[in-house]
């Protein structure tokens, strides 16, 4: 498909609106600034993007309460019904979407179309959650007393994504929120504005045509005056944000300020442990995809690997020559047989070079990679360090980028100290057929991340675990598992069917 023709196919055009309205309406606002979403593999400007003014904004809180208070009272299961119909809107656009999202943010199509998939097994995994919005019934201390609990609608949920998954994540937090009874406000990236408009398009037309209410609005902030607006708007009970730990930080102190809920998807640096037992058939392409997948920028890339001692040297030299059979599919990502795209941005290949610079200043050894490559486009060589110290600034550091640490290690107690040993705390794996080895590892003194696998690797999560990290990785869940609870207000009830009126605790008040 031609670029043309992916933007033709989803409705979009040289100059877009980046502000959904609701009713059907996007804004004709031409004077808050123009976002101008740039193709990594060429550096050319895709198509121009109108950002939204305060008022456009304004409108889009006014509306989405309004739409609140029809939502919050529509019965779960017909709230699934509109989300099955999302889903159904997105398997027939996922080809023409996964282009775009690989013509935009710059990941291969595979990964594109798989990014459009998550879309949809989320919008399947909240149609079943739309019947099992589940509370507990509770015995009450008090005879001739009920106790249970519900789970209510919360309201407007905000949601500000990052350019690395421009359209999986709006997917995990707004279809849930839908299900919930919620109405839900997208912040996409600066960086990714159209994959954004196109799933509005595609999710909001599906919503119109069989008559619901609006369940997403849309805007797009070309500074950073509307964002923190949304950050501080008391009128939103939950911001769910995707981003850096640095913003994150920020974001989550200004929403706790006004009592607001925050949901926060922060940075990973993330390990995989290989002990001696295992088996490197299926260690080695979990490690390469881990690391070189999105080419780095998954908040569960894999940027460290410990290898036991005994088996570090072939492990190496096994990871050099897959790493020398990707270079050579490195390319333009909407092609097929592209294994690495670029890099997002030009700031990021700034962040990569910089990082390669700290690691030879510190003594490390550039095994493979370092470097960018030649061509139009923000290609950077997949690279792999050696020599250096987990505690080294720049490995406990998240470079947004395809550089892999691996360092060696002795005891399993040893690697477990030196995975949790980064502030982060999202995802991490072992490879081991030790049963022994693989249980240290899952208990409560084994990994500290929100996720730890045994012989895959720490990226590619399904929707239906609980996603999310611990530490500064800021706590949060998304998609799988009771991830629905944070859009949901809970509710316990006592109810006396009888004649008295007996005080909990024993307590009593005679006069
Ligand atoms: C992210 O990198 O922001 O586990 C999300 C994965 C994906 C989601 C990553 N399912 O790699």
């Amino acid at each position: 498909m031609s670029h043309q023709s992916i933007l033709a196919a989803l409705g979009l055009s040289a100059d877009n609106s980046g502000t959904y309205l609701g009713n059907g309406e996007w804004s004709k606002t031409q004077d808050a600034g123009v976002l101008e979403p740039i193709n990594p593999s060429t550096g050319d400007v895709i198509a121009r993007v109108h950002a939204s003014s305060i008022a456009d904004y304004d409108t889009i809180i006014e509306r989405a309460q309004a739409a609140f208070k029809i939502w919050r009272t529509t019965p779960a299961p017909k709230r699934g019904e509109a989300i099955r119909l999302c889903g159904d809107a997105l398997r027939q656009h996922k080809d023409a979407l996964g282009s775009l999202v690989a013509l935009e943010m710059g990941k291969i199509k595979a990964e594109g179309d798989g990014e459009v998939q998550e879309m949809i097994d989320i919008a399947d995994f909240a149609v079943g959650q739309s019947r099992m919005l589940y509370g507990y019934t509770m015995h009450s201390e008090r005879p001739g007393h009920r106790m249970y609990e519900q789970w209510h609608p919360l309201g407007l949920v905000g949601i500000i994504s990052a350019f690395n998954f421009p359209v999986a994540v709006w997917a995990w937090n707004s279809f849930i929120a839908a299900i919930c009874g919620d109405i839900s406000i997208w912040k996409p990236s600066p960086k990714t504005p159209l994959t954004a408009i196109a799933s509005m398009k595609i999710c909001n037309e599906a919503l119109r045509k069989a008559g619901f209410p609006d369940l997403f609005f849309l805007f797009n902030d070309a500074g950073t005056q509307i964002a923190q607006k949304f950050v501080d708007d008391a009128r939103i009970p939950l911001i769910s944000f995707t981003g850096s730990t640095q913003v994150g930080r920020i974001v989550g102190e200004r929403v706790a300020q006004r009592m607001g809920r925050s949901l926060l998807e922060l940075g990973g640096n993330n390990a995989i442990i290989v002990d001696d037992s295992a088996d490197l058939k299926l260690a080695i392409p979990a490690i390469v995809f881990g690391a070189v997948g999105t080419a780095g920028q998954r908040c569960t890339t894999t940027r460290r690997v410990f290898v036991q001692d005994t088996i570090y040297a072939d492990v190496l030299a096994k990871l050099k020559s897959a790493y020398t059979q990707v270079e050579k599919r490195l390319g333009d990502p909407t092609d097929p047989a592209t294994l690495l795209g670029p890099l997002n941005s030009e700031a990021s290949v700034s962040a990569f070079l910089k990082a390669v610079a700290r690691c030879k200043e510190l003594g490390g050894t550039i095994e493979c990679g370092g470097t960018r490559v030649d061509r139009p486009g923000n290609f950077v060589l997949p690279t792999i360090v050696t020599g250096l110290k987990n505690s080294d600034d720049i490995v406990q550091h998240e470079t947004f980028a395809p550089i892999l640490y691996v360092m060696p290690f002795k005891t399993l107690p040893e690697a477990i100290a030196l995975q949790n040993g980064v502030p982060q705390g999202l995802s991490s794996s072992i490879f081991t057929q030790n049963v022994k080895a693989a249980e240290a590892f899952l208990t409560a003194a084994g990994s500290d991340c929100g996720i730890a696998n045994v012989n895959i690797g720490t990226s590619g999560a399904e929707i239906g675990g609980a996603f999310g990290g611990e530490k500064e990785t800021g706590g949060g869940r998304e998609s799988g598992s009771t991830a629905w609870q944070a859009y949901m207000r809970r509710q316990t009830n006592t109810i006396n069917y009888s004649d008295a009126l007996p005080l909990a605790q024993g307590i009593k008040f005679d006069f």
